[in-house]
Order: structure tokens, then sequence, then C-alpha cells
């Protein structure tokens, strides 16, 4: 990540500089859409650094007979989340309709379905197995254009590849704060100013660049039996180290917390991996493309590196279902054309590589 020349400026200001040049209403309502999402993350931010506290104060407010902040008493993290994003998304009036990982089907706003410009998908609170744990989580959002105005949405409308979207990003809730965006014009990043009256994102970085070259990599090696034989390839490859066929040693992470993984490759490169595995042949595919797949494909492609299913760019993929999910292998350029091409050699017997994108398989279910 480049900032050795820190700009500054706040989230509406920053964003009105990088959108010059486009339709002036187009921009406007894209920065509202983006300011109601980043209001949400502020106060999702507040709730996830309470921590056990929340829990300690529901515990006490109930045995007190009190009713809890917004009767949110007990409600899990994730469900709290999901709450205040669809709650900001519904008093912006560019936001027609929103689906979160968290429900089947997309919810239409009440007073803006029909004319508002966007659809927005989220994954309100990604890792949050990692709660507990006090480990990074992170909330994943994607903006798309609502194609058919005048007409409320439904979920067919949803259904657009990733390189049709407006704008994407996360919020990683780690140490700081950080927001990291792009509306397809480079990556900014904006940390969580708390020193003020209000909180405030402030831009950090306006140029991130994902490392072309990396040694480290992340992937649960608990599925590496399951894994299809282009992964075992890559990974024993880089295993092996310099005394394998790569010639030099690799590092290996895993948080289990995708935000924090991708977070980590904008920052010092390296390469994020969520292959097809063979654990639950009806589940081959763990993570979801409209709210997880789509949304970082775009940030890691505008910050110069490359997400791909093994076969297919991910920006791609053309949804069957809201909830459709695909593998995923994201990060520094070169690692992943690495993969790439062995998927693509005859001798590594991918028996999927001949449908490409989708087709003959039975699509998992969400
Ligand atoms: P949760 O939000 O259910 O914790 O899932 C997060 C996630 O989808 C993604 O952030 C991680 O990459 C992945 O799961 C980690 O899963 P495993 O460590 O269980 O393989």
């Amino acid at each position: 990540m480049n900032n050795t020349t820190p700009p500054r400026g706040l989230l509406d200001e920053a964003l009105q500089c990088h959108l010059i040049g486009m339709d002036p209403d187009v921009a406007q309502a894209l920065r509202e859409t983006l300011c109601a999402i980043a209001q949400a993350c502020v106060r999702i931010s507040d709730a996830a650094s309470l921590g056990m506290l929340a829990d300690a104060d529901a515990d006490a407010d109930a045995l007190a007979g009190r009713s809890h902040v917004q009767g949110e008493s007990h409600k899990r993290l994730d469900q709290i989340a999901d709450d205040l994003m669809a709650a900001s998304l519904a008093g912006c009036r560019h936001v027609a309709a929103w689906a979160s990982e968290e429900h089947e089907q997309p919810h239409v706003s009440h007073a803006h379905g029909a004319q508002g410009a966007h659809l927005v998908v989220f994954d309100p609170l990604d890792g949050s197995s990692n709660i507990e744990a006090n480990i990074s989580i992170g909330t994943i959002f994607s903006v798309l254009p609502h194609r058919y105005r005048g007409m409320a949405p439904g979920a067919a409308d949803f259904m657009q590849p990733g390189h049709q979207q407006l704008a994407a990003g996360y919020v990683l809730y780690g140490p700081a704060t950080l927001m990291v965006l792009t509306c397809r014009r480079g990556v900014l990043v904006f940390g969580l100013d708390r020193r003020g009256a209000a909180p405030q994102w402030v831009l950090a970085c306006d140029d991130v660049r994902i490392a072309e070259h990396t040694r480290e990599f992340a992937i649960n090696a608990s599925n590496q039996r399951f894994w299809e034989k282009p992964i075992q390839r890559y990974v024993a490859e880089c295993v092996a180290g310099d005394s394998g066929p790569r010639m030099k040693d690799f590092n290996m992470r895993w948080v289990a917390s995708m935000v924090a993984e991708v977070h980590r490759i904008m920052t010092r490169g390296g390469v994020f991996l969520y292959p097809r595995d063979t654990r639950e042949p009806r589940r081959p595919d763990r993570l979801r493309l409209l709210a997880e797949a789509a949304p970082m494909a775009l940030l890691v492609e505008q910050a110069g590196g490359r997400a791909t299913n093994g076969t297919s760019d991910l920006l791609d993929l053309v949804p069957d279902t809201l909830h459709q999910r695909v593998p995923v292998i994201l990060g520094s350029k070169d690692e992943v054309d690495r993969i790439v091409s062995y998927h693509a050699d005859p001798s590594e017997n991918v028996s999927w590589q001949l449908f490409k994108t989708r087709s003959l398989f039975v699509q998992p279910q969400a």
C-alpha cells in the first residue's frame, strides 16, 4: 500500500473530488449511498467494540427488568450489524433494495423501491465466528445499478456480474477501523477517527496497489485432502520452499476472516484461496459470489491484483441465485496467474475445467 504522502479529507468531500468528471447526479447518488453504508459501519464498529460488555449490559438490564438499547438485548452481533445496515439503507433515497447475507430474499425499500438508482448487497459481519476470540471482523458491501427504474426490484435484478458493480468495499473492525473502497477509479482507504465530538471517516490512502510478487499465501490447510489437483500442486510447491520448484520459501497465514485476509493482501501482497473442495459434495464452495467474492474481486482488480475461481475471472460470473457460492482465489497477480495456469494444464485433470463458469454442475444451495 502506497501512503508515503498521506492525503487528507473527510469521506463526503474526498468522494466529491474522487468522482469529478462523472455525471454530477450520478456521482451525488453514489456518494449518498456510500455515506449511508459508511454511517451504518460507524455504528457497527461501536457495537463490535463493546464486545463482551454488550452482553454484560444486556444481562444487567434484563436482571433489572429494563429494556436494552433499542430492544437489542442478547441479539447476536451479526444480527445487530444487519439491522443497522438495513436501517441506514432504508433512509437513503437512492437505494431501491438491498440483499444481506443474513436473509434469503432481498428487501425492497418502502420509500424508494421503484425510483432508487442502486441495489446494495452486503455481508454485515464477515468472520463472525471470530467474534468471541476478539479477532478482526468486517463488513463487505457492493453497489449495483437498479437497471429497471420505475419498477420495484426483485431477486432477479441482483443477478448481475461483478463487473457491473458501481462501487464495492469493506470495513475492517480491527485495532483500527478502516474502510477500503472502490468506485472503479482505484482503491481508497479511510480511517475512522474518533478523536473529535463525532467519529469521522478520514482519507488515509488514495492509491492502494497490491504487490505483484509475494511469498505469502492464505488457505485453510485443514481441508487439504479435499482440494482439487491444481490447488494441491500450488500449495505443495509453496510448502516445498527453496528446495522445491519455486526455489524460495513461503509464509502462510489464516485468520478465517476474509476481510482481514484481503486487507493484509492490500497492505503487503499475498494470495488468498478458498477453493472448491469435496468435504460436502452438495456444497463444494464456501464463499458467496454477490456478498463476498464479487466486491472483493473488484477491489483487488482495482488495486492491480487478480481474482478468479480458477478458470474464470470472478467479475465475469453471473449469479444464478442470490446466495450462490463460488471458489475464490485472489491477490497478487503473479501468483494468481500461476494458479490459473495450473487449472488450465490438462495434466492436472480438473473435472470442471470443461464447464468453465457454470452449466452442467448442479449449483450448490445456500
Ligand atoms: P463467518 O462469517 O461465518 O465466520 O465466515 C467467514 C468466512 O466466510 C470467511 O471470512 C473466511 O474466509 C472463511 O469463512 C473461513 O472459514 P474456515 O476457516 O471455517 O474455513
